[in-house]
């Protein structure tokens, strides 16, 4: 029978059992209010503690259990994810408001991340090396961290606590997922398909609930945290942190420049401004949230950019006729109008969009918003909006594009459309962003290549790829004294 999720009603996962709790929430569907995804059971600290407990004791067997066991839990996952990818997607767009197509994108995403940490669990970081002193050897093993909390935003509901998870995992950790409150479904059915993949009780626990409350005792109570979503918040949680000296990886709010010289493929750079500042309605933190263009093109630039944005279709998250689903929260809703009327106020002009929509059905609908005559000063170059409104700002040269777009409070990635490749590597040397794409948008990452930007964008080591191990292993050198001797030349033990 094809799995679906009509109506989840989402508990929580605490030492392999499902557990209900006194509080529950219903989730809506961003697209149709009168659409009820779910309702959700939120944790109490007391869960929260029982679900660090069962983590702990889970810890000593799974971080030494046999790497094979691990890595077809891993592979099973991502198959069972691929198996119900439909109704993931589908819930994922009911509960987010993302596209159906976009949905199915994240959940494919999702099952390739098992599937590549199911062949990382063969090969973790290592080393063996001949020791110094005679008839000794060195091991360099990278173990678990321990358990470890794992604190997800809203914007890629299954995508991101995935990668969070499967790295955890692979490399012997046992965790506690909190996702966003606003979308639990996903998370719920990553918890589902772990278990039937085989995950021991304990090894990984789901509590749902606002991190406001939760949060402190999750940080105070693992070894780790991983944490994901905007950068006030995560400022919160790494001076938490800091008090039991948990390790801290944050993944943060960006500002993400592209920048368009003259002698750029107008329908490219259009293109690739279009997607980056709109698809998945500009709410990803790597959104091409300021659009930097050189005189010589600007004026084609922002006529032709202009024109597809207001063709933009926007409308229910499950009709694939459309290009935009609605914004994920009324918060969120709230906070794009506050910055259009901002850089109206401030003096932008508002080439298109800009207004709530009405639709057949209640959501939260908003016609994305393009501003010309913006400079770098202005709240909407400075500030995060995460949403469909975007500013272009106009500038004489390459030197002046590099200027505006390393002026920013953020720096998690960067793009430049040219076809000149001393031009584009003067700004990617430049660049202070975690990622830099030549003609491409600032969006889009590639799962096996590290993820992240600099501080205040992101802080500790970067997610995804091989770079996931920096964060979820801690090393240990062993020193082992053999006696067998060198055969040849020597090195008597000198004390140091
Ligand atoms: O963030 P929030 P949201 C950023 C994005 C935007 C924001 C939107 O750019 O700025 O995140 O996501 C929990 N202690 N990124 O609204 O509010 C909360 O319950 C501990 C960047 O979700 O910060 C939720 O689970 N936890 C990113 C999570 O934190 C707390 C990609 C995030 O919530 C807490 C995605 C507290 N005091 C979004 N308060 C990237 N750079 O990759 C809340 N939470």
């Amino acid at each position: 029978m094809a799995h679906q999720y009509e109506r989840i009603s989402g508990k929580l996962l605490i030492d392999g059992q499902w557990r209900d709790s006194d509080r529950r929430e219903p989730n809506r569907n961003p697209s149709d209010l009168s659409d009820v995804v779910g309702d959700y059971a939120w944790a109490s600290v007391a869960q929260a503690e029982e679900a660090l407990a069962a983590a702990r004791r889970a810890l000593p067997g799974w971080s030494r259990s046999n790497v094979q066991f691990r890595s077809d839990i891993l592979r099973r996952a991502g198959d069972a994810i691929l198996a119900r990818a439909d109704a993931l997607a589908l819930l994922l767009a009911r509960e987010e408001g993302k596209l159906l197509r976009d949905a199915r994108g994240e959940v494919m995403r999702a099952a390739q991340i098992c599937h590549f940490f199911s062949g990382e669990c063969l090969r973790p970081p290592g080393r063996f090396l001949p020791g110094l002193r005679d008839g000794f050897n060195v091991i360099v093993e990278h173990e678990a961290v321990g358990v470890v909390a794992l604190i997800t935003p809203w914007n890629f509901p299954i995508a991101i606590p995935a990668w969070k998870a499967a790295a955890a995992l692979a490399f012997g950790n046992t965790l506690v997922l909190k996702p966003s409150e606003i979308t639990p479904g996903c998370a719920v059915a990553l918890a589902e398909i772990l278990i039937e993949a085989g995950l021991p009780a304990g090894v990984f626990n789901l509590v749902n609930g606002a991190g406001v409350d939760l949060g402190e005792t999750l940080i105070d109570g693992a070894d780790a945290v991983s944490f994901t979503g905007a950068t006030p918040t995560g400022r919160k949680v790494l001076e938490r942190a800091a008090r039991t000296m948990t390790k801290v990886q944050l993944e943060l709010g960006g500002k993400s420049p592209l920048v368009v010289l003259g002698d750029a493929d107008l329908d490219q750079a259009v293109d690739a401004a279009l997607d980056g500042a709109f698809r998945q309605t500009g709410q990803r933190c790597t959104a091409s949230s300021r659009l930097i263009v050189v005189d010589e093109l600007h004026d084609a630039f922002v006529e032709r950019l202009a024109a597809k944005v207001a063709a933009l279709k926007v409308g229910h998250a499950l009709d694939e006729a459309n290009d935009l689903g609605p914004v994920t929260t009324e918060v969120q809703l709230a906070k794009d109008l506050h910055y259009i009327e901002t850089a109206k106020r401030e003096g932008g002009e508002l080439l298109s969009g800009g207004d709530v929509l009405e639709r057949p059905t209640q959501g939260y609908y908003l016609a994305p918003a393009l501003f010309a005559n913006t400079t770098n000063a202005m709240t909407l170059n400075r500030e995060e909006v995460f949403g469909p409104v975007v500013g272009v700002i106009r500038v004489a040269d390459l030197d002046e594009a590099i200027a505006v777009a390393c002026d920013a409070d953020y720096a998690l990635s960067s793009a430049i459309c040219t076809r000149d490749i001393a031009a584009a590597e003067r700004f990617r040397r430049a660049s202070r962003a975690g990622m830099v794409v030549i003609n491409g948008s600032t969006s889009g990452a590639d799962y096996h290549a590290p993820f992240g930007g600099r501080a205040p964008s992101g802080y500790g080591s970067r997610e995804q790829g091989a770079a996931a191990a920096d964060f979820f292993t801690e090393i240990k050198t062993t020193y082992v004294n053999h006696g067998v001797l060198p055969a040849g030349g020597s090195n008597p033990a000198v004390k140091f």
